[in-house]
């Protein structure tokens, strides 16, 4: 099975990339299928069997809230009020479309109606990048997937801290958006990881050789979103040719795994899967600081952020 996750113009809060039309980020089922097998919170084994003290993890792991919320035809079901702090999330898709849910974060100070009013500005003005400045006034990205098929169910853990929150499905726009809040820091336990990988302006702080099975933490320190494609190394492309290839309709270039765009502040932890080999971490994202600025929005992976790194046997 061939899973796709795509950025469109005009859907949120995954933006036209400067210079892409549309960027089709393919990923096969190794990669992103991971995150979306059922799992059953009480059972869900330690990514990382090497990595974790088998005697400390399922313990850690109990103490980790979950969350858990249903798609439906009609939209999301959530509780209105979850615990705050580190909370896994398992985004069931009970309903018969593919569905793109997004998990968003009101930022303090700002309403849901704010919020509402934003995402519909940005959804009838694509391409537009200051609408996206506008929008990240307002909110804050957390962390979403493209494409969750009918009966899968979508696996992962953020840092909630506490505050209000909204979830989108970026295929049903018209179904408006669901909220909810975090008011108590219930979950104070990390997730036992394999790998942390820290974007800023315009770089990743990682280390060149990764455990390509298990759970990895991706942190924004920056001051802008960022996001993170993995794709095969490959040391004959540049970086304006690996953008090219994004642009084609089916790109050549497939994406293996990583997160889509995530705003400055946020934590979440995914299930990863790479085979061993050489591979690149890159951020396409629009520099939206220059746009704000008057200037061009160029990719952030041609102001340097990409990362080789190499998964070993
Ligand atoms: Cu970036």
């Amino acid at each position: 099975m061939k899973h796709r996750i795509s950025i469109k113009y005009g859907t949120w809060p995954l933006p036209a990339l400067a210079a892409i039309a549309v960027l089709l980020l393919a990923a096969a089922c190794s990669g992103s299928g991971a995150k979306e097998q059922a799992m059953a919170p009480a059972t869900q084994a330690p990514p990382a069997t090497e990595a974790a003290p088998p005697t400390s993890a399922p313990a850690e792991k109990a103490e980790i809230p979950v969350v858990p919320i249903e798609m439906n035809d009609d939209g999301f079901k959530v509780a209105e009020v979850i615990p705050g702090g580190i909370v896994q999330f398992n985004i069931a898709n009970a309903g018969s479309e593919p569905a793109a849910p997004s998990l968003i974060r009101i930022k303090e100070g700002h309403t849901r109606q704010e919020l509402s009013d934003m995402v519909d500005t940005v959804n009838t003005n694509p391409g537009d990048f200051s609408t996206f400045n506008q929008l990240f006034n307002v909110a804050s990205a957390i962390y979403g997937v493209e494409d969750l098929a009918p009966g899968a169910t979508l696996s992962f853990y953020a840092d909630l801290r506490t505050g209000d929150f909204a979830l989108s499905d970026d295929n049903h726009p018209d179904r408006g958006l669901a909220y909810f809040m975090a008011h108590e820091l219930t979950g104070k336990t990390e997730p036992e990881t394999v790998m942390h990988i820290d974007m800023v302006d315009f770089a990743y702080t990682m280390p060149d050789v990764a455990q390509g099975k298990g759970l990895w933490e991706f942190a924004n320190s920056g001051d802008q979103w960022h996001m993170a494609m993995v794709i095969p190394y490959n040391p004959d492309m540049t970086p304006e040719q690996v953008l090219s290839a994004f642009e084609e309709p089916e790109p050549s270039i497939p994406v293996l795994d990583g997160i889509l765009p995530m705003s400055p502040g946020e934590r979440v932890w995914v299930e990863v899967n790479l085979q061993p080999g050489q591979y690149e971490v890159i951020c396409p994202l629009p520099d939206l600081a220059a746009v704000a600025d008057g200037g061009e929005p160029m990719p952030h992976l041609l102001h340097g952020m990409q990362h080789m790194f190499t998964v070993n046997d």
